[in-house]
Formats: C-alpha cells, sequence, structure tokens
C-alpha cells in the first residue's frame, strides 16, 4: 500500500477524481466533471496541454483527419470563434487550438504539469485509489480516470548501438520544442510510418542528404492539403450541429455515406472510377470506403491496393525505388494509411536514398551512422520514426493495482481486457478514455473521446445521485466483449497484417487487435444501452456517498 504524504485537495481530503494526462481527452474530462461539481485534480507528465500534439513537433506533423471534423463539439461558442485556416491542421494549430479551450475554459488551475503518476493502487478497505506521483505527492480519489492516449509511449528501434552514435539523435514523438535544423546535415531516418511519411519531405528539403530505412513500406494517398476556404469554414460553422450529429453515428467518426456495393460485384472500370474519385478527394477514409468489403475480401482488397501501387509507380521515378516502396505483403486499409503530402515525389530527389532493410537488414547504430548487413552510412544526426507502444503501453507503464493488489500488467498478460474498452474487472472505478477494445484508433479519436468522456461523466453522476460508492466491470460481461472485439476483427483482414494495431510492432506483447472494429455509431449506441439498463455488465458496490 502507498504510504499517504498529502491528499487531494491539498487538505487531506480526497478529491472525487484524478485524470491522468491533459491532451483532448483528460481537458474534456476535466471540463466535464468539474461542470458537473466534481472535485479533480490532473496529473501531466509535458509542462504543457495537448498530449500528442504538445510531444510532436515533428517537422510536417500534420493531423490525417480534416481539421473541421477533429476539433470537439462540446462548446458552439468555442465552435463558432475558431477558425482553421488547413483543410488539414498542422500541429502548431492544432496545439494553438487546444492551448486555447484550455484558456477558455480555465483548466489549467487543476493540472499539474512537469509531472508523472507512477503509481496508483486500490484500497479495498474504503475504496478509494492511491495515486503517487514522480514528484512524490500522493493524492487519494474517488475515480482514476486515464486519459493517457493511445500513442504516448515513444518505441526505438530494436538494435543496440544508439548509445554509441556521437551526433544526437532524435524520436519524433519526442521532438525538442526548439525544433532542428538539419541545414548542411547528413540525416539518417529510420521508419516509414506516418511519422516518416510527413517529415521525409520536410527534412528532404532540408538536408544535404537523407537516407531513408524502410523495414515495411506503407500505402499513401494524396493529402491535397491547402488554405481552407472561408466560405468552407463559414458554411462548417452554420452546419456544425448536424455535422456532429452525423459524426457520432458514422463508422470512423467523420461524417460520410456507408457503401453499398461490393468491389467485387462491379466492373473493372466501375471500379477504378470510385478509386480515381477517392485519390482525388484527399480523403483518408474514402478509398477503404469505396466498397464494403474493401477490408473484409482479400479479392477487393487486392483491386484497391493494386491500384495504390500503380500510383506509385507513376509517381517515383526509379523502377528499382518505386518497387521497394510498393506494400506487397498487406493489404491498403489493414493497417492505418497514410496521407502525403510529398513522401513519394521525395524518392525523386537527389538528395534522398532509400534503404530496403528486407533486403539489408539493420545491424546496429554505430559511432558515426548506421550500419546494415551489407553497408556503413555516415551521418551527422539520426531520426526515429519508429512509432509507439500503442494503446497499452501508456497504462502498463503505470504500477496500477485493483482489488487485492491485483497488477494490471498481470490482468493483461495475454492482452488487454475491458469492458466496452471503459473499466476493467478487478480495478473499480477504473476508467479509460477511448483504451482498448474500444474503437478509438479505428476512428476520428476526438469523437471517440468526446462520447466516452460523456459516457464516464453520466455514469459517474448517476452513483451520485444514487449513493453508490464503486462501479466495476464483471468477470462475464468483460470476457463476453474481449470474444465480441475478437470477433469484430476476425470479420476483417486487420488480424492478417502486422501493425501496432496488433501489438506486432513491439517485440514479446501479446497479439491481439487492440481496437473494437465494429463502427463507433453502433458502439455508441450499445454504450448507452448498456447505461440505459442500469449499467448493464457493470456491478455497483460500497453504497457509500461519493465525496462531492
Ligand atoms: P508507426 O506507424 O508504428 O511506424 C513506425 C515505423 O517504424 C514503421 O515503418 C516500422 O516498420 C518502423 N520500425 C519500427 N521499429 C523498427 C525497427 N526496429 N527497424 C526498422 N524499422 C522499424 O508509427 P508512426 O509514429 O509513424 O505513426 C503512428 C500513428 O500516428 C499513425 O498510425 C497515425 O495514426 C498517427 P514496420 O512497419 O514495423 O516494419
Amino acid at each position: 500500500m502507498l504510504k499517504t504524504q498529502s491528499a487531494g485537495t491539498g487538505d487531506g481530503r480526497p478529491v472525487d477524481a484524478v485524470i491522468v494526462g491533459a491532451g483532448l481527452a483528460g481537458l474534456y474530462e476535466l471540463y466535464r466533471l468539474r461542470g458537473a461539481g466534481f472535485t479533480t485534480r490532473v496529473f501531466e507528465i509535458g509542462a504543457g496541454v495537448g498530449g500528442t500534439w504538445y510531444w510532436n513537433r515533428y517537422p510536417g506533423a500534420r493531423c490525417d483527419v480534416e481539421s473541421i471534423y477533429y476539433s470537439y463539439s462540446f462548446s458552439e461558442e468555442l465552435e463558432q470563434e475558431w477558425e482553421w485556416t488547413e483543410r488539414y491542421a498542422a500541429q502548431p494549430e492544432i496545439l494553438r487550438y487546444v492551448e486555447h479551450v484550455a484558456k477558455k475554459f480555465d483548466l489549467a488551475r487543476d493540472i499539474t504539469f512537469s509531472t508523472r503518476v507512477a503509481a496508483a493502487h486500490y484500497r479495498d478497505a474504503d475504496g478509494l485509489w492511491e495515486v503517487r506521483t514522480d514528484t512524490g505527492e500522493t493524492v487519494l480519489a474517488r475515480f482514476l480516470i486515464m486519459a493517457t492516449g493511445c500513442l504516448s509511449v515513444v518505441k526505438s528501434p530494436e538494435v543496440e548501438g544508439a548509445g554509441d552514435f556521437a551526433g544526437p539523435i532524435y524520436h519524433t514523438g519526442h521532438w525538442p520544442h526548439e525544433g532542428v535544423d538539419f541545414t548542411g546535415q547528413r540525416v539518417g531516418l529510420i521508419g516509414t510510418g506516418s511519422s516518416g511519411v510527413q517529415s521525409i519531405p520536410m527534412i528532404a528539403q532540408q538536408a544535404k542528404t537523407l537516407t531513408v530505412f524502410q523495414r515495411t513500406p506503407t500505402y499513401c494517398y494524396p493529402a491535397w492539403n491547402g488554405p481552407l476556404a472561408p466560405e468552407t469554414m463559414a458554411e462548417a460553422k452554420a452546419n456544425y450541429r448536424e455535422i456532429r450529429r452525423q459524426q457520432r453515428r458514422s463508422s470512423g467518426g467523420v461524417p460520410g455515406t456507408r457503401p453499398t456495393l461490393s468491389a467485387l460485384e462491379v466492373d473493372a472500370a466501375h471500379r477504378e472510377a470510385s478509386y480515381r474519385e477517392a485519390w482525388a478527394s484527399g480523403d483518408i477514409f474514402k478509398l477503404v470506403s469505396a466498397y464494403y468489403d474493401t477490408v473484409t475480401d482479400e479479392r477487393a482488397n487486392d483491386y484497391a491496393s493494386e491500384f495504390v501501387r500503380e500510383r506509385i509507380g507513376e509517381i517515383v521515378r526509379s523502377p528499382e525505388v518505386a518497387e521497394a516502396l510498393k506494400p506487397r505483403t498487406y493489404g491498403v486499409g489493414t493497417k492505418r494509411p497514410c496521407l502525403d503530402s510529398g513522401y513519394y515525389d521525395a524518392y525523386n530527389r537527389d538528395n534522398v536514398t532509400l534503404v530496403n532493410l528486407r533486403r539489408e537488414p539493420l545491424e546496429r547504430i554505430t559511432p558515426t551512422g548506421i550500419q546494415t548487413a551489407e553497408r556503413e552510412f555516415e551521418f551527422d544526426a539520426i531520426v526515429f520514426a519508429t512509432g509507439f507502444d500503442a494503446m497499452t503501453g501508456a497504462m502498463t507503464s503505470i504500477d496500477i493495482r485493483g482489488r487485492g493488489g491485483l497488477k494490471l500488467t498481470d490482468a493483461w498478460a495475454a492482452g488487454p481486457h475491458s469492458l466496452l474498452g471503459l473499466q476493467i474487472a478487478g480495478f473499480p472505478n477504473l476508467f479509460m478514455i477511448a483504451g482498448p477494445l474500444s474503437p478509438s484508433v479505428l476512428t476520428n479519436f476526438i469523437v471517440s473521446i468526446e462520447q466516452h468522456v460523456d459516457w464516464i461523466t453520466s455514469c459517474i453522476e448517476h452513483m451520485r445521485r444514487e449513493g453508490i460508492g464503486t462501479i466495476e466491470a464483471t468477470e462475464a460481461a468483460q470476457d463476453d466483449w474481449v470474444r465480441q472485439v475478437a470477433e469484430a476483427a476476425a470479420r476483417t483482414l486487420y488480424p492478417k497484417t502486422d501493425s501496432w494495431y496488433m501489438g506486432a510492432n513491439v517485440p514479446g506483447k501479446p497479439r491481439v487487435f487492440l481496437a473494437y472494429a465494429g463502427g463507433l455509431g453502433a458502439y455508441g449506441k450499445l454504450c448507452d444501452e448498456v447505461a440505459a439498463d442500469g449499467y448493464r455488465g457493470f456491478e455497483f458496490g460500497m453504497k457509500t456517498s461519493v465525496p462531492a
């Protein structure tokens, strides 16, 4: 059990809730809980708000969901006063938006920055969470709300020697605030996921040479990004209510019609026309949703995948480089596709070289550069664009213990178990926002965040009204949900692809599909039904009043 040094409100009394993380999820949860009259403390590792948008400051960092859809819906005033300047906002603009939200609603006064939650232990005796930080503070809370993000724990490449390199090594997910000037430098970059795809064209423009080390090629579609026309912004402002309604009911958190045709029931000309329309749209979801079976049927998927491979061949001038950039071991949309703003074209530059790690594996980082099985490269700087311990990493990096001292790492030894991605059996009063086994990363994240925060807040308000002290997912309901998540994934091609969706990017991580693939609209309806049915599958306990 943790030793209490000081508690929640600073006067020894517990707070109603501790929220871990001050990104988009933590900020909105704080806003809602405060509005409902609950006392709340938020702990955030960063020195400011923003989460993903606070850390990922690499050149070219940009959201792949359109700005109008990637924004909060909870305040009409906020919607009306904020002007997005680009169709796809870049990181600095999104961070300014998040900072604006924090300021407008005076959120920072309940947030303790530059502080990591190191441990959180549930106390069986009084049903409180004892939360300890790395600064030595201990806080007692009735509820523990994990707003720790799905892509917040960075992962480095599994090669030796990083400590030997004489120059700087930067990780895209932990980029220096002051920026990096690569002018005149020889730069080596490992990783071609979204972060690599976005930063490569930018670094290529600045560096003397850029050498990209690619293990698995990625499917990218052109973003056709540009300034947002004032008329488009005005139209969105006039229609936000309807847009938000459509977002919540949609499968992926963006408005759009559901495909009704199979790629197999139309002819080649029909497919070509649909794919070309999707390619021209700059919408990341359009190509995979041109037909309803693109990510569920291998043949349907092959058509769309081949279409992208053909486009790569048209853009990249060297046939050999183009071939190396064409994904052939998995299908389009079965892991997160990327939006391209000059990515493929960067390989037409004289100063950019692609190294295919499938042909010459990475051996080690040396004092002067990178050694593959065939060659040694010399660099002034190295960039790791090697991703994250996604979905579970942030939770398992905290020493979380539930009822009877049950460790989260033990409860999740075979992969994350949760009910609706909201709660974990054995961990009363712990909620996750957009956590594992919820739609989360398969959707426009901010819509999933709002749906979860609204549900969690209503649940806590319900408990206060009814004088209920604890809520916990039952084992039976959780097992059933884990099965449903696996079944939804099995209806798709996702599990066949090695990706961070499957935990496959982290050696030793259990291989399970980490998100619910049944669609956000259907999932939200189910969450509402569960609540309306007296929180079916959850068990209430400890008939004490929630401290308020
Ligand atoms: P991703 O998508 O996980 O991409 C990481 C990239 O780094 C990917 O190309 C990996 O290759 C590569 N990688 C990782 N480890 C290694 C090692 N050891 N050797 C060589 N290459 C390696 O992370 P991102 O940051 O780009 O994007 C994360 C999400 O952020 C993205 O999906 C969007 O949702 C936003 P691999 O594919 O594993 O062979």
